[in-house]
This record gives C-alpha cells, structure tokens and sequence, in this order.
C-alpha cells in the first residue's frame, strides 16, 4: 500500500497500522475545495497507476471561527502556526474544536472509497508535548486531560481523527488486527 503524502508524521501515523505502508512524496493536484471530501475526491483522479494507495486530507476545524482554518489548515500552519491559533483564541471562553480526516483508497482493480474520521477535543492556552505533528501541541481530546502532543502514536492512533478513519478502512477491506 502506497500512503502519498509529503507529511512524514502523517505516514509514521499509518506505519502502526499498515506495516507494509511505502510513502510516496510525489505530490497531486490539491484544489482548494469548500470540504476535505471534495479535495481528495479530486486528487484521487490522477493517482490510479499507483494502487493500491492512501491520500490522507485533514484540518482543524475551530467552533468560535465557524470552522476555520479547515480546508486552510496546511496554509494556517505555515502562516500563523500553533501559537498563532493561540492568539486567535485569546478571550474566547469556547475553545471547542475538531480534527476530521478523509483518506482517499483506491484498492487494485481501481475502486475508490471515502473514508472519513472526527474527533471533538478543544484549543489548549499553551503548547505541550513533543510527539506527533502539526497542532497536535494545543489540541486536546475530549475526555483526556494531554495533547495530542503529548501522546505516544499507538495513544494517539486510538482516538485521533485518522485512526477512526483507519478503523473504517480496515472495516471496509476487512482487515483485523
Ligand atoms: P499531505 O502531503 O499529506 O497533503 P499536509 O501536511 O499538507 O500533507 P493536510 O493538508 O492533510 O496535510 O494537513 C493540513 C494541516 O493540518 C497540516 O499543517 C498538518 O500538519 C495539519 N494536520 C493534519 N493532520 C494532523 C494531525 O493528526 N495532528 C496535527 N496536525 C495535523
């Protein structure tokens, strides 16, 4: 299975759950979409002569910003980054958010399938922790008191976005583990 990304936190993420997992960094067509769906849809149009394949697109998607960055979450983080998400919250009492994860898998005959994953958590005040990958720092998990950054992957893998979406695509090619 081919995970296409140039996010190498991304595809240590699938690694735990697809050993056999090569990461291709050839880059597709991201079409700045209105939904995750929309812009993996796309990019997985042009990708069939690698299948059997992954394309993961995610976003952080803040309540009191209707959802923002979202969509805009790669150019947010190259922008503003984790402390300029802080200081957008700065006197918001609401800190909900949400990580939702699409992945994109297009199987050996050339069948595609959308799979999506969510997790509700909030905007913490300060960075913590040092795993994992962009906002993992100041996101926090509903029901846990740590960052995404603060766990190890197999912890991470559990609850996070991708990992659900990962759940439902083992579901959906009938692999346990
Ligand atoms: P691709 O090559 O796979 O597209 P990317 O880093 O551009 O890699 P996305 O567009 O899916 O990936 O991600 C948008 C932004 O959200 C980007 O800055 C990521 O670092 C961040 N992000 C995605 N998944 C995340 C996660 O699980 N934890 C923290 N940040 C994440």
């Amino acid at each position: 299975m081919n995970i296409i990304t140039s996010n190498k936190g991304k595809y240590h993420e699938y690694k735990k759950i697809f050993p056999d997992a090569k990461m291709l960094n050839i880059g597709y067509h991201e079409i700045q979409a209105d939904s995750l769906e929309e812009v993996v849809e796309h990019a997985l149009e042009g990708l069939k002569e690698h299948a059997p394949l992954i394309i993961d697109d995610s976003g952080l998607f803040i309540d009191v910003y209707h959802g923002f960055p979202g969509v805009y979450s790669s150019y947010v983080m190259h922008t503003l980054g984790c402390q300029g998400i802080i200081k957008l919250m700065d006197g918001f009492d609401n800190r909900d958010a949400a990580f939702e994860c699409v992945i994109g898998h297009i199987d050996i005959n050339g069948d595609s399938k959308l799979i999506r994953g969510r997790v509700s958590g909030s905007i913490t005040k300060t960075m913590k922790g040092t795993h994992g990958f962009g906002y993992d720092p100041i996101f926090k998990p509903e029901g846990h008191d740590k960052t995404f950054a603060e766990m190890v992957t197999d912890e991470k893998n559990k609850i996070s976005h991708r990992g659900k979406a990962m759940e439902g695509l083992m579901r959906y090619l009938d692999i346990t583990l």
